[in-house]
Order: C-alpha cells, then structure tokens, then sequence
C-alpha cells in the first residue's frame, strides 16, 4: 500500500521541515510539502479531488500553528496521519453482526456486491461464503449475474467446491426475482445469509445501473457492498459515487487484488468518495486470500 509515497514521505517531511525556520507554519510551508509529495500521491493513484482536500485540511490545520522547529516534523507527520484516518477511518460495518441481528428475529441476512466488469464480486463472495462456513453460518449464493455468459456456472462451481447452495434462474431472467428466490429459499431451509452475486457493470450504463437500482428497491438488502478493484486509478471517485447513488448508499467496500498493487491510492479516493468504510482486501486467487481491513494499521504503515 502506498508503496511511493511511503518511500518518500519521510524525506519530504524532512525536507519541508527543515526550512520551517520560524515558529509557525506558513501556507507556503504546506504548499511546499504538497510540491514534494504531490507526484508520489498521484504515482500511488490518489484521485486529484482527494489531493486538493489533503492540502485544504493540512492548511486549515497547521497554518500558524506554534511550532518548535524541532517538533515541526513531527505536527506534519501527525496531523497528515489525523486527516488520512479522517477519510479512510470510518465506523466499520460487520457481516457476522448483521448476520446476527437478523437471525434473532429468524430472517436470514441479504448481502449484495455490486461494482464495475471484473472487480472481483464472484470471487470475493467465495472468500466471504468460505469464511462465514468456517465460522459456523450456513451461507446460501444467489446467481443474479444473469447477463453475462458463464456467469451462473462461475458462482455454482464456487458453490459445489464450498459445499454452499447456489440458486439460479435462466440467463437473460430478472436478477431481482433471482435474489426473492434465493431469500425464499434461506427462510425455509434456515439458512443465515444470503449473498448476491451482481453482473458487473460501468457506472455510466444507464440501463445496467437501473437494474441494479430494482434490485436494491425489490429486495432491500441488509448490507450493500461495493468491489472496488485496486488497479483502478483516478476514475475511483466517480464510479465510487455512481454506485453509491443507484443502490440509495452503500454500507461499505472491499478493495480486491491488493497484493498486486503497491498504490493505496483507490483506497483514498474510494473512501473519500463515500465516506463509507472498507470492509476487506482481498490479497490473491485462494479462498483465504481476503484480509480483514484496519485503517490505523494502513496508516501507520505508510508512516512508519
Ligand atoms: N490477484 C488477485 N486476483 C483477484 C482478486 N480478486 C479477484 N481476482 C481475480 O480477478 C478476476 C475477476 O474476478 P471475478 O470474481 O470473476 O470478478 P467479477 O467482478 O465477478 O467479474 P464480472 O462478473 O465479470 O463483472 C479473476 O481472475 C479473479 O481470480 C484478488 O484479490 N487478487
Ligand atoms: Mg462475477
């Protein structure tokens, strides 16, 4: 994560500081940090909004503020970190307490991913349906990818290798009736959750982005999800917000393919985006390649 700027940040923070010869810190100070950290942010995929909002609340913090030189690297340091873990900190939403909450009133949980053409939705549902087994919940998969080819054959091969239910329509059928199905199926057979697997889609496919809009309205999913892969660059902004308004606010995201990008940067901007919270990294191809996420551990890693 972050892999540039971290590489960099020091050295920046140590550049900068060292021409704060007074004791306050200037706008140009500032200016000054962003100047030598701008490329690395960009490099590491941060979104331009993302970075112009850094700098805004850097100056609203740090500018006359009362510094020992001495001690000027270190308000740099603690007040950038304050403000990353004010965008990617927020409060996290928990799969198994929803799971748990619904079942005390005997309904199974409805869980949706959504997201772009490859994200990673069908295999991160696997991941999450492996981990929910394991921990003792009795996952069933709903194949609502109607649209594209080999989509059901895809989830029902994750589910005979899981031991997990599948249940399916015919391709080109309606998605929402698909997840109705599935729930139906859940209550009756006393499964705990549901989780629906959605084709992929752009953000700017109107009539896709509808479909998924009657998914959400028909079936009222407990948890909406967004899967964001961690390759996509400045376009995490816009397509974050898009999903976002279909589906009336997401509860949170998963950032896939993690371990093949050293840029945190779609983090960033997904977070920023939202404001909602991620949930998990996926880190690889296996089932147990999906990592439970922790913002302070992020944080502290870029600035360690
Ligand atoms: N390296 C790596 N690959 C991943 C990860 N998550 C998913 N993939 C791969 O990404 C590719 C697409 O994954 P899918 O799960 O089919 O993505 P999808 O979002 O369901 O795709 P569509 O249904 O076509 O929109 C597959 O080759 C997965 O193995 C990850 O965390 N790391
Ligand atoms: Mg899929």
């Amino acid at each position: 994560m972050f892999g540039l700027l971290k590489k960099h940040f020091s050295k920046s923070v140590k550049k900068v500081t060292e021409k704060v010869l007074e004791k306050e810190i200037s706008g140009h100070d500032i200016d000054n940090f962003f100047s030598e950290i701008e490329i690395e942010l960009m490099q590491d995929n941060v979104a331009v909004d993302v970075i112009d909002y850094l700098k805004k609340r850097m100056k609203e913090e740090l500018i006359q503020k009362q510094v020992g030189r001495m001690s000027a690297r270190e308000e740099i340091r603690t007040t950038f970190k304050n403000i990353l873990m004010e965008i990617i900190g927020k409060e996290p939403v928990s799969i198994e307490d929803t799971i748990n909450s619904k079942k005390a009133a005997k309904e199974p949980a409805c869980i949706i991913f959504l997201g772009f053409n490859g994200s990673g939705k069908t295999t991160t549902i696997a991941k999450v349906a492996s981990a929910l087994k394991m921990k003792g919940h009795q996952p069933v998969l709903a194949a609502a990818d109607t649209f594209r080819a080999a989509s059901i054959e895809q989830l029902q091969h994750h589910g005979e290798k899981l031991g997990v239910p599948v249940i399916k329509h015919e391709y080109g059928s309606d998605p929402a009736a698909v997840v109705f199905d599935a729930m139906k199926y859940a209550k009756t057979k006393g499964k705990d959750v549901v989780l629906v697997d959605t084709a992929g889609r752009m953000h700017n496919d109107k009539n896709l982005m509808d479909e998924l809009s009657k998914i959400v309205r028909v079936n009222k999913p407990d948890l909406k999800i967004l899967v964001i892969d961690s390759l996509t660059g400045n376009d995490v902004v816009i397509q974050a917000t898009n999903y976002d308004k279909a589906v009336n606010g997401i509860d949170g995201m998963i950032l896939t393919k993690t371990e093949i990008n050293e840029k945190g940067g779609s983090l960033l901007s997904a977070t920023y985006a939202t404001g909602k919270p991620i949930l998990f990294l996926g880190t690889g191809q296996k089932y147990e390649d999906l990592i439970e996420f922790s913002a302070e551990k992020t944080v502290d890693e870029l600035l360690d």
